[in-house]
């Protein structure tokens, strides 16, 4: 789950390594607390990692428990300013926050945190919403490959001072059984590439962000552009987080509802139960696959 001699030698390693974030570190007894893991979902919001945490804990099959005990309902682990982070059973759902800079810090701490947990063969999947490029609100994207704001199917990321550039494909077929799972449950969904932005409102051409120096018409030829390449949906950390698995080497997908269909408004004017609603057929979809894999492999 890491690619970094400095972590990998006795010699270089940090003692102990404080997954900062996250307030853990390897001094506390990671392997009897994430040995078993097997998927991590995330998602932006930190009230949406505690609805899948309860999701996950009302599944016999996932949390183990016949029943859920009431009044026990999951608590976060490690501290929370940043990520909330909980786990049942072998599944981890936690939040990264808004954009690439917040997520990849939380992909590198999960990532190390299952490394020295001695974790193996887990999935990494984004559960997230997104704009949508002609489908209707509601919609679940599963995500071939990441695109850049330049419109490149690329990640770069500066380096030590040099630009560097990564693949942004998703693994195929995590990418298809999720699919294919959401069209067997008769979920809205749809395959298509994400576009992914450093920018909510300029990034993703809304002509309502607090500047805005281009026309509708600019703004709708960028929007068609997009259409024409593919894209099915525009969120903001698609491309660093394809790039990131792939370089890991982790199994990852990427499954976003849309909330708004950009072709029809920038405004995002659904209500809060209603989008909730919106994420949950994403997080069905997950769920029902994550139970079946765990069921195969009994
Ligand atoms: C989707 O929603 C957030 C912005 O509203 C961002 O994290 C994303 O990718
Ligand atoms: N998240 C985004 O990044 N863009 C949208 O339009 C909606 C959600």
């Amino acid at each position: 789950l890491i690619r970094n001699p400095n972590l990998l030698a006795e010699s270089t390693k940090p003692v102990p390594d404080y997954l900062y974030h996250f307030g853990l570190d390897t001094s506390m007894p990671l392997q009897e607390m994430f040995g078993d893991v097997k998927f991590v979902v995330a998602g932006g919001s930190a009230s949406r990692a505690k609805i899948l945490a309860s999701m996950l804990y009302a599944d016999p099959v996932i949390s183990g428990r016949p029943r859920p005990i009431p009044g026990l309902e999951p608590t976060p682990i490690g501290k929370t300013d940043r990520f909330s982070l909980y786990k049942i059973g072998p599944v981890i759902s936690v939040n990264h926050g808004m954009g690439m800079p917040s997520a990849s810090i939380c992909w590198h701490e999960i990532a190390k945190l299952l490394h020295y947990a001695g974790a193996q063969g887990v999935t990494f999947i984004r559960a997230g919403t997104s704009g949508g490029l002609g489908v209707p609100p509601g919609t679940v994207v599963f995500t071939t490959a990441g695109v850049n704001g330049q419109l490149k199917e690329h990640y770069s990321l500066p380096i030590l001072g040099e630009k560097r550039r990564f693949s942004t494909q998703f693994s195929p077929r995590l990418t298809q059984d999720l699919y294919q799972t959401a069209l067997s449950l008769g979920l809205p969904a749809a395959l298509g590439k994400t576009l992914s932005t450093d920018c909510f409102y300029e990034g993703q051409g809304r002509i309502d962000g607090a500047l805005c120096e281009y026309t509708e018409a600019d703004k709708f030829a960028f929007l068609h552009k997009l259409e024409a390449m593919g894209v099915k949906n525009i969120e903001m950390e698609a491309a660093q987080f394809a790039a990131f698995t792939q370089r890991l080497g982790v199994d990852a997908a990427l499954v976003c509802v849309t909330i708004v269909n950009r072709l029809l408004g920038d405004q995002v004017a659904v209500s809060p139960a209603e989008i909730e609603s919106f994420v949950n057929n994403g997080l069905i979809a997950i769920l029902a696959l994550i139970r079946q894999r765990l069921t195969a492999a009994q």
